[in-house]
């Protein structure tokens, strides 16, 4: 088999080309490098990486050239960016999902797979979120994301291409870029416990996120690629452990870990503007639907991510 995987030198990318290659698959990877890294690739023969944009329709047509699936990860993941420049991220993503959509559905590439995200829920107090929860996009990026799934499920519900959507809730593990003050929390607060930097808590610290290690979205995303039947909509599924988890829980959890530089030092400053309070993932379909559990708990993630 041999998968196209869009932004596999990111974060999430770098993981699944890993993991197809240890399948035995044959992997390309179509990336610009904005964020994305070739140090996070290895050298093997089995893997053909591209460097280009996935608006760009030569790019995409000559990346997805004899692949039997595409597992769509590209994409401007910042919400604070697409809401400073709307157009330049609604390029990558929207114009650029339609692009891939069409290309692979006009190619005859059978199987997708896209990357969306919790973003999609909005602010919605309905605790557990369940994908059958009216969606509330309240940035660019959500918008863009949602705009994403209707894409997909409208080509395969024309028969042209056997697709699946994901909303991923907050991804955590190795290779996680700390570097802005946006990127995930897990990764920033880790990056700075190593190096004994103090850490700032915005708000009480009492907000909840439902993370979900990276190889447990890998694991999530190798089971589908296996389905071969095609149901008449587009399977939707939540992405997350299931579980609520407060940031001073994860500071308790960091605290104990070793690899850190001592205690932490830790401040609260003013919770941001716009900030979910509460976040929490229904994750039965994803479950029933592809025998699918989470395996990796809060402490061997963090612990792994020590140990890169
Ligand atoms: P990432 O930034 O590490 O990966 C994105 C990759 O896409 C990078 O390698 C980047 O260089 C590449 N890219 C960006 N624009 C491109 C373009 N125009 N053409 C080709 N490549 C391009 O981010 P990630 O966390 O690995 O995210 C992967 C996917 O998962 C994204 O679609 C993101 O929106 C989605 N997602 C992530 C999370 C999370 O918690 N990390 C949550 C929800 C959804
Ligand atoms: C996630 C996504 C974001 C968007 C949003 C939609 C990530 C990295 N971010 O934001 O792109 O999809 O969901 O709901 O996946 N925090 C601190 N200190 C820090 C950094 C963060 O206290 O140094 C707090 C932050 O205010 C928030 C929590 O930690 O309350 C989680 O922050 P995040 O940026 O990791 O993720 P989130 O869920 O806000």
């Amino acid at each position: 088999m041999r998968v196209l995987v869009t932004g596999g030198a990111g974060f999430i990318g770098s993981h699944m080309v890993a993991a197809l290659l240890a399948r035995g698959a044959s992997v390309s990877v179509l990336d610009d490098f904005s964020t994305g890294k070739r140090a996070n690739l290895p050298a093997d023969g089995d893997l053909t990486v591209t460097e280009g944009d996935v608006a760009d329709p030569a790019a995409v047509e000559a990346a997805l050239s004899g692949c039997d699936a595409f597992v769509h990860l590209a994409a401007v993941a910042s919400v604070e960016r697409s809401v400073r420049e709307p157009l330049v991220t609604h390029r990558t993503n929207l114009q650029g999902s339609i692009q891939l959509f069409d290309e692979a559905a006009r190619q005859g590439v059978r199987r997708g797979l896209y990357a969306s995200s919790a973003a999609v829920y909005g602010d919605s107090a309905a605790l557990p979120l369940a994908e059958s929860e009216p969606p509330r996009p309240l940035t660019p990026y959500a918008a863009d994301k949602l705009a994403g799934e209707h894409y997909l499920a409208y080509y395969h519900r024309g028969g042209r291409l056997n697709a699946t959507a994901f909303r991923f809730f907050n991804v955590f593990g190795p290779r996680q870029d700390p570097s802005s003050p946006y990127s995930g929390v897990i990764s920033i607060f880790l990056d700075r416990a190593r190096r004994g930097a103090p850490l700032t808590v915005f708000g009480d610290g009492l907000q909840t996120r439902d993370f979900v290690y990276v190889g447990d979205v890998v694991n999530a995303l190798m089971a589908a690629l296996a389905v071969r039947a095609a149901p008449r909509e587009m399977p939707v599924y939540n992405v997350a452990r299931g579980e609520r988890v407060s940031l001073l829980d994860l500071l308790d959890a960091i605290g104990r870990l070793d690899g850190i530089a001592g205690p932490l030092t830790v401040s609260h400053a003013a919770a941001r503007e716009g900030d979910i309070r509460h976040s929490l993932a229904d994750t039965a379909r994803l479950r029933e639907a592809l025998g699918w559990e989470p395996r990796t708990p809060l402490l061997a993630g963090l612990a792994a991510i020590l140990a890169e």
